[in-house]
């Protein structure tokens, strides 16, 4: 069997550092790219894996990546992204919606266009990791959505452009996941505000739950293509239907 490599992104935390594990887990080469050398070190030594410090906004860092990720790689996790704020449209921050398009929608396309050539060639896969954001706005939210929406649509248009190359484009799009960092970042390193997003609920999601998700798509066999998963905790039926405990 051809060696299997993997390149996660964003894999300094969360969903993107349980992806790594779990690859690592399914007999992954990996390599762990995100802006935070120490952690992706750590997590590189731990899994038996790769560290490549990587912003994915910046395009000679992506080539640099890209270069020394080499020729073996199968597989690209394009997890990097996040949101910042909750603002309504009336009171955008406009450079916060900059920094989300430019790592969710602008970041996520450079990563895949410059791995996409030796994707092809390994008859490889890669699977973005957006939100059921994308599935339509909710208040405050028109930053991040409009960017995972906008993230959606490189995935569709991609796999109808490259249906006659060997090459899979697969989605997994979570609903609330409780990660140490995403509702932190968001709210600017407002732990309470944070902690609110989650209060109770009963059990939602952790990064090992997507990671399984990535885990099965990563492993399909060559001809089976996922389009998109939608994967939410039992209390959460949709985006506003979240059952909370007093
Ligand atoms: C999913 C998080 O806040 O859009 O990425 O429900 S949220």
């Amino acid at each position: 069997m051809r060696n299997q490599t993997a390149v996660v992104t964003g894999a300094s935390s969360g969903i993107g550092a349980a992806s790594a594990r779990r690859l690592a887990a399914e007999g992954f080469s990996v390599i762990c790219a995100a802006r935070r050398e120490d952690r992706i070190s750590a997590l590189a030594a731990e899994i038996g894996g790769r560290a490549i410090a990587c912003d994915v906004t910046n395009p000679a860092a992506v080539a640099r990546l890209a270069q020394e990720a080499g020729e073996d790689v199968t597989l690209l996790i394009n997890n990097a992204g996040g949101a910042i704020g909750l603002e309504p449209v009336a009171e955008a921050d406009l450079d916060a919606w900059q920094t989300m398009y430019a790592a969710n929608v602008i970041g996520a396309t450079a990563v895949t266009k410059a791995f996409l050539p030796t994707l092809i060639t390994n008859e490889g896969q890669v699977i973005f990791v957006t939100s059921t954001a994308a599935d339509g706005g909710y208040e405050g939210g028109a930053g991040y959505c409009g960017a995972k929406a906008a993230e959606r649509a490189v995935v569709g248009s991609m796999r109808l452009e490259l249906v006659d190359q060997p090459v899979r484009i697969a989605e997994v799009s979570p609903g609330m996941v409780r990660t140490e960092e995403f509702s932190l970042t968001r709210f600017g390193g407002d732990q309470a505000r944070a902690d609110q997003v989650y209060a109770g609920v009963d059990h939602p999601l952790v990064a090992e739950d997507i990671a399984d998700v990535i885990g099965w798509i990563a492993t399909r066999p060559p001809h089976v293509n996922i389009d998109r998963i939608t994967v939410r905790p039992r209390a959460q039926a949709a985006q506003h239907k979240v059952h909370r405990t007093a």
